[in-house]
């Protein structure tokens, strides 16, 4: 592990930092032997004036958090399914796919996007270094390599197959310490007229409803259009157009990116709203380290009420985003014994450093408690409608972020 000195993105040494989490644990390492001793880093954020790249200050080797800790699965939300199936059958009709094209993504997991071209006949890569997740792709008839995407992996293997006339690349452009040598792979591998899709949520978002638990440190940056911008300038690529899916993890981007600058309307009213929002300045970023103290107070007195009235308190979603909540909270297992998630993966182990059992959710039926404390709060909808059974029997639901509310 190691701190950085300058900004990972344009090498400026005077970023500036804007919130200590203290130290934690790292967020999908979840325990087996909670006796164990666990391994705690700084999570520390800054931002760069010069790039606009928000970013942690502390480098955690990828393979310990890529290969060795990690469990998530794509495919255990049916909305993100939902939303992949949109993208891949939206990319084949817009780009004219067939069976001569060549997909590529990185960070490709279960095969969860991929398995959308493979049915339409469309030749797909995918490469992600979670050996469970390459393993379980490949059994569904996505090839998938479980290796890191560099530069130098992105030459072997435009050497080998061509260039990508799509790469797609979502939740991953965060996860890469190295962030200009993955653009250069993206700018090398891709064809004359190809086009990058990459999804990841948005830092004002991130800012506006106080989701300071989706800082970790697999998530070493926190992008905006401005930093994708500038980021993709720098590797002869241009951002040229932006999405917004407000209800993905809490507030999603999708750029697409391309060779030749062609920006849309959208795209440049986007830039000039972050610049007047002041996601290019530092003052936008200066107070969030008090909202997070203030979010904490307003959690844990409601959580401390419930546990003074008697009333029992649980959680659903042994997600990354509830280690850095109940880590940074303090939320020991005394006010919150156990977590449940789908995630079979997960089931049996214990949260990173709170130590919470992770349980099927069937125990919400058979032994309700009266407080669920949403860790997942960006599937609420989806846990919700899943979970009818629980309210209807007078089950509340907490919901943390961006103001905690009892629902
Ligand atoms: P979820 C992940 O973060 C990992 P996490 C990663 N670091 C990343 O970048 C972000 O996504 C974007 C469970 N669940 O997706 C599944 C149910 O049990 O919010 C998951 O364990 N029932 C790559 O881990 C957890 O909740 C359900 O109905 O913070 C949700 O984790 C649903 C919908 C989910 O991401």
């Amino acid at each position: 592990m190691a701190r950085i000195t300058r900004c990972r993105g344009c090498g400026n040494p005077d970023f500036r930092e804007f919130l200590d989490l203290g130290e934690t644990p790292l967020a999908d390492a979840l325990v087996t032997d909670p006796d164990a001793p666990e391994e705690r880093f700084p999570l520390v954020v800054a931002f760069c004036d010069r790039c606009s790249l928000v970013q942690i200050t502390e480098d955690v080797d990828p393979e310990k958090l890529f290969v060795d800790n990690y469990l998530y699965f794509s495919s255990f939300s049916d909305h993100l399914l939902r939303h992949s199936r949109d993208h891949a059958l939206g990319l084949i009709e817009s780009r004219g796919l067939d069976g001569s094209s060549f997909v590529v993504e990185i960070a490709s997991n279960d095969g969860y996007l991929l398995k959308n071209f493979v049915e339409q006949g469309v030749p797909v890569l995918g490469m992600d270094p979670a050996p469970d997740q390459a393993e379980k792709a490949n059994e569904i008839g996505v090839p998938t390599r479980a290796e890191f995407f560099t530069l130098e992996s992105a030459t072997a293997l435009r050497g080998e197959k061509g260039p990508a006339d799509v790469i797609i690349a979502n939740n991953v452009m965060a996860h890469i310490p190295d962030l200009n040598d993955f653009a250069a792979g993206m700018a090398h591998l891709l064809a004359d007229d190809g086009v990058i899709t990459v999804e990841n949520p948005s830092v004002g978002e991130l800012i506006a409803r106080c989701a300071f638990d989706t800082i970790y440190h697999e998530h070493y940056f926190y992008h905006s259009c401005l930093s994708v911008d500038a980021l993709m300038r720098r590797h002869g690529l241009f951002l040229n157009d932006v999405d917004y899916f407000g209800d993905l993890h809490g507030g999603t981007n999708r750029w697409w990116i391309g060779r030749t600058e062609a920006p849309t309307e959208r795209l440049l009213a986007t830039l000039a709203e972050e610049r007047a929002t002041g996601l290019g300045d530092h003052g936008y970023y200066a107070d969030f380290g008090q909202r997070v103290e203030q979010l904490r107070d307003d959690l844990m007195k409601l959580i401390n009420g419930a546990r003074a009235e008697g009333k029992t308190v649980a959680a659903y979603g042994a997600a990354a985003k509830g280690a850095t909540m109940l880590n940074v909270m303090g939320i020991t297992s005394d006010l919150v014994p156990y977590v449940v998630d789908r995630n079979t993966h997960k089931q049996g182990r214990y949260m990173p450093g709170t130590h919470q059992i992770i349980k099927d959710p069937a125990v919400l039926t058979e032994d309700p408690p009266d407080v669920l404390l949403l860790l997942a709060w960006n599937f609420a909808e989806e846990i919700m409608a899943q979970q009818q059974a629980y309210a209807d029997g007078g089950g509340r639901f907490l919901v943390p972020v961006p103001t905690p509310e009892l629902i």
